[in-house]
């Protein structure tokens, strides 16, 4: 068949299609398109009227709209392309534009102080959006779906935003949260997975759960310093990351709050954070060192796991329990410092990785460095890891004071690659001052000349 021949056929069987179609009285097809299940087409909505002028709503009047409901839809039904809604109308009601996949453009007066639930779900054509400086509430799932949307400031006005509210507007690249918003819902920013930049404004305590859960776009993430916690699932799978603050207002992360952000390559942990719910980082595989504030007591089950990338994990003496498998299946990792706070250590904890039949294996090589009648000295009898007491100016742990230590600390010093990681160098840190310098390497070697130094070595 010629390619011409090709169009005709296609046009022929167009024509059938739409010949099919003429048969259906065209008043019928119009009030299934147009109209209500009642066919209405004005009367009352809550304190305001409507009216439908093709496939153009006008809502006028002062105070709120009508509220509707899954059972209860709105009387102008949801093939509306155009809302105008005049000054005075003061709400958006709940489920008004439920599903109103045609809905174009929308013009807000500065009257409107609330959007109700559900009150755009769905409307995938909506390009955008200016909501004014009015509305204070936006409700749950309210832009639900809108897949049309790139960009949505919040202004100042509004203090609270739903859950779901902008959930799978994959569209969305751009969120201003302004400054009055206190919370941000949860699952408010779910699977916005166009996302890319996302400014919080300064009145925000609390990431909601699962709020930018899925947000595979998102590169970085400024917090600011009014958020006190950073809620479940808050970032999880957030896998494009690289660049994330916590601010020292945060006290709780919560569990898996940054679970699979792969992308992070490093994350400070503020020391006002007291608590570091389960596997909050686990397969963060991009992180390479770790340091756990003082004032973390627990580090809760699974937390780090699967981050394969740390090679250095600083553990303070602040910590008393550290969970089940909170570093499992961290392969970089070749030993750790416990310190002998820590009372309870979890079952495979650290040390410990799965091979592709499921069956746990021992890292090779790994070492556990603590203090005799600890329980790491437990961990390390009871699953058979080797273990060596800290000794001051042992930089390479190997439990000896030997030359190498010296050389080690001289590698580190001329930013060479060294044996030991960081936490483990610091043993060379004779004069305990917090920082691995040319004295400490001097003080071994003068050790090793029995020569006397003001320090103890050993
Ligand atoms: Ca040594
Ligand atoms: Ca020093």
């Amino acid at each position: 068949m010629g390619k011409h021949t090709k169009i005709i056929s296609l046009l022929l069987s167009l024509i059938m299609v739409l010949s099919v179609f003429s048969i259906v009285p065209f008043s019928a097809v119009a009030e299934e398109i147009d109209a209500s299940s009642t066919g209405a087409r004005s009367g009352t909505t809550g304190d305001c009227t409507w009216k439908l002028d093709g496939t153009v709503l006008t809502i006028s009047g002062s105070g709120q709209m009508g509220y509707y409901d899954d059972r209860k839809r709105a009387p102008w039904g949801s093939s509306i392309t155009k809302v105008i809604l005049t000054d005075g109308v003061t709400s958006i009601g709940d489920y008004a534009f439920y599903n109103s996949m045609d809905l174009e453009s929308i013009t807000l007066p500065n009257s409107v102080t609330s959007i109700g639930d559900y009150a755009f779900y769905n409307s995938m054509d909506l390009e955008s959006i200016t909501l004014p400086n009015s509305v204070t509430s936006i409700g749950a799932y309210a832009f639900y779906g809108c897949r049309g949307l790139t960009s949505v400031t919040i202004p100042d006005s509004v203090t609270s935003i739903g859950g779901g509210a902008f959930a799978g507007c994959k569209w969305l690249t751009s969120v201003t949260i302004g400054n009055s918003v206190t919370s941000i819902g949860r699952n408010a920013f779910d699977g916005c997975t166009g996302l890319t930049s996302v400014t919080i404004g300064n009145s925000v305590t609390n990431i909601g759960e699962s709020a930018f859960v899925g947000c595979t776009g998102l590169t970085r993430v400024d917090i600011p310093d009014s958020v006190t916690k950073i809620d479940n699932d808050a970032f999880h799978g957030c896998t494009g990351l690289m660049s994330v603050n916590i601010p020292d207002s945060v006290t709780d992360i919560g569990v898996r709050a940054f679970v699979g952000c792969y992308g992070l390559t490093s994350i400070d942990i503020p020391d006002s954070v007291t608590s570091i719910g389960g596997s909050a980082f686990a397969g963060c595989e991009g992180l390479t060192s770790i340091t756990i504030p003082e004032s973390v007591t627990d580090i809760c089950d699974y937390a780090f796991s699967y981050c394969t990338g740390l090679t250095s994990v600083t553990i303070p003496d602040s910590v008393t329990s550290i969970g089940d498998k909170a570093f499992f299946y961290c392969t970089g990792l070749m030993g750790i410092v416990i310190p002998d706070s820590v009372t309870g250590i979890g079952s495979r904890a650290f040390g410990y990785y799965t091979d592709d039949q499921y069956w746990f294996q021992m890292v090779d090589g790994f070492t556990i460095y603590g203090y005799p009648g600890t329980a790491a000295e437990e961990y390390a009898n009871d699953n058979g890891f080797t273990f060596i007491i800290p000794k001051v100016g042992d930089a390479d742990g190997d439990g000896q004071i030997t030359v190498m230590d010296v050389t080690e600390v001289q590698h580190y010093l001329s930013n060479m690659s060294t044996q030991a990681d960081e936490e483990t160098l610091m043993f060379a840190d004779v004069d305990k001052n917090g920082v691995l310098e040319v004295i400490d390497a001097t003080f071994i070697l003068r050790y090793l000349a029995d020569i006397e130094i003001p320090y103890v070595i050993g």
